[in-house]
Parts: C-alpha cells; sequence; structure tokens
C-alpha cells in the first residue's frame, strides 16, 4: 500500500533540483515569503495580538505558511516561525517590539549560560512542531515543505546583542576574547538546533534551511571557526538522523567564502545573496551542485522591466545546473504585491532552453 502511494506521489520540483536534477521549470519560492507586504499577513497578526502570539499558535501559523503557497503558487511553503524561537524554547526572555525588532535578554558572559536549558526545548517549541503538522496535512502536494533554523553564529550573535540589526560587535568581543566560553554557548545552540530541525522533520518537513543572515564580515579563521565548523556539525547530527532531508545552507555575504563554506560544511545546496556574483559561484561550485537566489528583493519594490530583465538574467546564468530562484535575501514590508504577482507570472512561463 505504502510503495504504490509513494511511486504515485506526485513529484516535488524543489526536491528534483535538491537531488541535483533540472525539472522542466526551475521552481521558485521566495525568502520572507509570509509577511507584512500581505494584507492577509496582516490581518492574521492583528488577530493573534503579537508576532509570538502568533508563531505559537499552530492553526493560525499554518495558514500564514499557506498564504503566499495559494496566492502565487510558489514550490514551497516556507514555515512561518523565527530563527529566535530556538533561544526563547532555551529560556531567554524575547519580545517583537513593534517597529523596533527582537529584543532579547543579552547572554554576554559563560555564568549566563545558567540561565538557558535544553529540558522545556520541546514544550516551547511543540507549537511549531504542530503547525509543521497542520502545514503538511493542507499543504499542494507537489509543494515541499521547508523547516528551517538560523545558523549558530548568526543566532548566538542575537543572544548576545539582545537585540536585532547588523551588529555583531558583542558577539566578536565575547569569541574572539574568550572562545572556550563562547563555544560553550555554541555547543548549547547546537544541541538545541539539532533537536530543533529533528522534531520539524518528524512533523513532516520536506527540506531544511540554515539561515546564517550574519556570516559575513568576519576574518577568514573567524569564519572557518564560527560558521564553517559550527554548520558542519550541525549537518553532520542531522544527516546522521535524517540523511533523505536536503539541508540548504545560506551564508549571507560568504563572498569568496563560498566555495570552502559549500566543500566543508556537507550543505546539500547553497542559497546565494543579492551580492553574490553569478559568475563565480558558477565557476567555483562544483556542477550540478543546487544553487539558490538571488534576486535583489529591492527589484521587487521598483518592479518593471528592470526587475524582469534580473529575473532573466539569474535564470539564464544557471541554466545548466540544478537551480531554485528565490531572493538575495528576504522580501521587506513595503513590496507591492502587483510586482510579486509580475515576477511570479513570468516565473511560471519560464522555460529552460535546452543545455
Ligand atoms: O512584525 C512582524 O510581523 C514580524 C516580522 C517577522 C516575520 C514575518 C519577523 C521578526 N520574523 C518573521 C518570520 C520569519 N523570520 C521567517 C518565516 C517566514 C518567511 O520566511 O516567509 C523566517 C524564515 C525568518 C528568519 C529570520 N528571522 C532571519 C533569517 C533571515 C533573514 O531575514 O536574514 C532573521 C535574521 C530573523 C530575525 C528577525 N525576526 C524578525 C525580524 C524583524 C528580524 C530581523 C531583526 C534584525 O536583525 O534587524
Amino acid at each position: 500500500m505504502n510503495t504504490v502511494m509513494s511511486s504515485t506521489a506526485p513529484e516535488k520540483p524543489l526536491l528534483t533540483v535538491l537531488s541535483g536534477k533540472k525539472p522542466k521549470r526551475p521552481p521558485f519560492w521566495f525568502m520572507r515569503q509570509a509577511g507584512r507586504y500581505l494584507s492577509e499577513y496582516r490581518e492574521m497578526r492583528a488577530r493573534a495580538g503579537s508576532f509570538l502570539d502568533l508563531v505559537y499558535a499552530p492553526e493560525m501559523a499554518a495558514e500564514v505558511t499557506l498564504q503566499p503557497v495559494k496566492r502565487f503558487g510558489t514550490d514551497g511553503a516556507i514555515l512561518f516561525s523565527d530563527i529566535l524561537i530556538v533561544p526563547h524554547a532555551l529560556g531567554q526572555t524575547l519580545d517583537f517590539k513593534h517597529g523596533e525588532g527582537p529584543v532579547l535578554d543579552p547572554i554576554t558572559k559563560t555564568s549566563d549560560l545558567s540561565r538557558l536549558s535544553l529540558d522545556q526545548l520541546h514544550k516551547i517549541a511543540g507549537p511549531v512542531y504542530e503547525t509543521v503538522r497542520q502545514v503538511k496535512a493542507d499543504m499542494p502536494p507537489h509543494v515541499a515543505l521547508i523547516g528551517f533554523s538560523g545558523g549558530l553564529w548568526t543566532v548566538a550573535s542575537y543572544m548576545v546583542a539582545g537585540r536585532g540589526g547588523d551588529d555583531q560587535r558583542a558577539a566578536k568581543r565575547w569569541a574572539y576574547g574568550d572562545p572556550e566560553g563562547f563555544g560553550q554557548l555554541l555547543a548549547l545552540l547546537e544541541d538545541a538546533t539539532v533537536a530543533y530541525l529533528l522534531e520539524q522533520v518528524k512533523a513532516g518537513a520536506d527540506v531544511l534551511q540554515i539561515f546564517d543572515s550574519w556570516a559575513g564580515n568576519l576574518p577568514e579563521p573567524m569564519f572557518t571557526d564560527l560558521v564553517i565548523a559550527p554548520t558542519s556539525h550541525l549537518v553532520t547530527r542531522v544527516k546522521e538522523a535524517a540523511p533523505h532531508i536536503p539541508i540548504i545552507g545560506f551564508p549571507r555575504g560568504a563572498g569568496p567564502l563560498l566555495g570552502r563554506y559549500v566543500a566543508e560544511t556537507g550543505v546539500d545546496a547553497v542559497s546565494l545573496d543579492t551580492g553574490m556574483c553569478l559568475t563565480y559561484a558558477d565557476e567555483t561550485l562544483p556542477r550540478n551542485f543546487p544553487t539558490q537566489g538571488n534576486l535583489d528583493p529591492q527589484m521587487v519594490v521598483a518592479g518593471g522591466p528592470m526587475m524582469e530583465r534580473e529575473m532573466a538574467r539569474i535564470l539564464t546564468s544557471f541554466h545548466s545546473r540544478p537551480h531554485i530562484f528565490n531572493l538575495g535575501h528576504g522580501f521587506v514590508p513595503e513590496t507591492p504585491v502587483a510586482h510579486v504577482e509580475a515576477l511570479v507570472g513570468r516565473l511560471h512561463d519560464w522555460q529552460d532552453t535546452p543545455a
């Protein structure tokens, strides 16, 4: 019975690409595809009260996850949650202040680690796993469900700074001044993130993405210690328990360290940020290694012929390798929905020329 069902199961184009093959049309989804640029999201968010209330309400979070899938026909549904759920589930206070982003009670030294514990992890994050189950049950079968976590360095940088923004100063000072103590924070986060990702897989995630949004701006030896090594541990441990689940890495800002990230972390695909040179990536990465990206989200705010030219340039640049079309970073709230519709119309019609 199971065999019959799986042999007739419709193909998920996203998984086809991640297995190193090319479907007829490149599949697409968008980072931050659920969010404030959508009126149906804003309505649900207002109903929930706060962002965290929405994340921890599985029925509403599942609906928000599926909003962009229904509206645009994306090939991927990204779980509606946040990278900061892991610190929250470890016991760190977390609040999303209106217009200010996340606020956490900072962890800045080894003695602060006693405030964190793995004991309540699955209890606190339980509703997120329930969201995965509900999305999986309601989702069109050709769509892939993408679970995620933050990269350990990126999540740690929020935990240490206690807030959002592009400032990794506090985390760098701890990591450079006391590598052993900072290593303890990374080790705890690694245990939590492995457990958190594996629960998402058990609940039905088809793919995992690791968002290392602040991987750029580190000296090479520190990129090795704080991005490559922790990601490699994370990927190895997740793959030990779930070898069939592809993992996409997003080392934003990695620049010329992209090749090392791919060779040394064990990810199955890499998401390229807006600034990545496509010729460089294509020359650097192994043949048939799947890529994802990398339209500038501001192109979709602007819309028009430039956006369409950029879309075509990206798809043409990667037409000889398995590629998932995406943004180079997430949608911003001011993105006009009509521009997303125009982009999606082109993506649905795109025909790859034979290689
Ligand atoms: O006001 C609101 O409604 C909250 C806005 C919002 C949303 C929609 C936040 C707060 N998080 C999210 C959802 C989210 N975050 C998703 C799932 C939905 C989707 O992608 O469609 C994902 C994958 C994330 C991941 C995330 N959160 C990252 C990594 C990707 C990236 O954008 O770099 C990061 C860095 C965060 C932290 C975060 N959460 C929220 C904000 C405003 C921020 C950024 C804070 C900052 O550094 O300034």
